[in-house]
């Protein structure tokens, strides 16, 4: 019976190879992917995502999540959350909700309080001396704040066609206080629909979001497309458009699995993934842009 999982970065590596174990079980894709997005949160070596995160402009850890689960649509989704382990799990615990599915900041944390999950002091010393650096460099040399950022994304198919997509994310290094990108909103960040597949993306949230780029993908792979096309027409078509009406288009990668445990992405940056399904072990993959493709081999 088929499983697979596809997630953003290399980082993703060990999440993975632990989820790959769990849907081989015949565990359920939700459970298998939170674990491996927890892994990613919780590891203070990844700077982008959960404990040790990039802080925002006042050097504070903001986090943003998201859950969805393909088979009803539901969707719970955190932004701008401060001091909670993992945000991921408060997503997956926002999408059981009817109401008030999308919570920000206070709301987002008098919500987890209540039910119960792990408060944390995410500001990791190492994230203090990055955002310190970095705001002498800002005046040193003129240097843009905002380089630094990787979302860890996921979509994820168990043995009884479940599919979820789930993402979690510190966002842009030295954003503004408050600031939010594509990671938490449905349909750009990710989209899972359980009889198509599901897309991930990361990148630039604030060009991300301007194309809707997740749902526009699951909604290509719903019209035939190899996850793979569907993948990289999205990326490269919504690139040019962006090149052509402002001028550039930031990094935006796209992820994507469909039904059958197909999977594809599609990449105007070098861009590094992790896939596992029942057919191949867990691996990492570098991607690049090729002209108005997106190629890809094994890192
Ligand atoms: C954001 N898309 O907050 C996220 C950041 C990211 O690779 O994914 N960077 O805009």
């Amino acid at each position: 019976m088929t499983w697979g999982i596809i997630a953003t970065w290399e980082m993703a590596l060990e999440g993975v190879k632990h989820a790959s174990y769990m849907l081989e079980k015949g565990l359920s894709a939700a459970d298998s992917m939170e674990e491996a997005i927890k892994m990613v949160e919780d590891n203070p070596l990844y700077t982008s995502v959960g404990y040790g995160g990039l802080p925002n402009e006042k050097c504070e850890v903001e986090l943003d999540a998201a859950f969805m689960d393909g088979n009803t649509l539901s969707v719970g989704a955190i932004c701008g959350i401060k001091d909670f382990k993992n945000p991921i799990s408060v997503a997956r615990k926002l999408n059981e909700e009817r109401f008030n599915i999308f919570l920000v900041g206070i709301g987002a944390e008098e919500y987890a309080q209540e039910k119960g999950f792990e408060r944390k002091n995410m500001l990791t010393e190492e994230s203090k001396k990055a955002w310190e650096k970095r705001v002498a460099e800002m005046k040193d040399k003129n240097l843009s704040p905002y380089d630094g950022h990787d979302t860890v994304g996921m979509v994820c198919i168990d043995k009884n066609e479940n599919l979820v997509t789930g993402t979690s994310t510190s966002g842009l290094f030295m954003k503004r206080k408050g600031r939010v990108g594509d990671s938490p909103i449905p349909g750009s960040g990710f989209y899972a629909d359980s009889e198509i597949g599901g897309a991930t993306a990361t990148g630039l949230g604030e060009d991300i979001m301007k194309g809707c780029m997740s749902y526009e993908v699951v909604r290509l792979m719903k019209e035939g497309l190899h996850p793979q096309k569907a993948a990289e027409k999205v990326v490269h078509e919504f690139s040019e458009k962006l090149e052509k009406r402002r001028g550039k288009a930031g990094a935006i990668s796209i992820a994507c699995m469909n039904k059958n445990g197909e999977w594809g992405v599609g990449t105007n940056v070098e861009f590094t993934f992790v896939v596992a399904t029942d057919k191949e072990r867990p691996k990492v993959y570098i991607a690049n842009r090729d002209g108005n493709k997106t190629a890809f081999q094994e890192a």
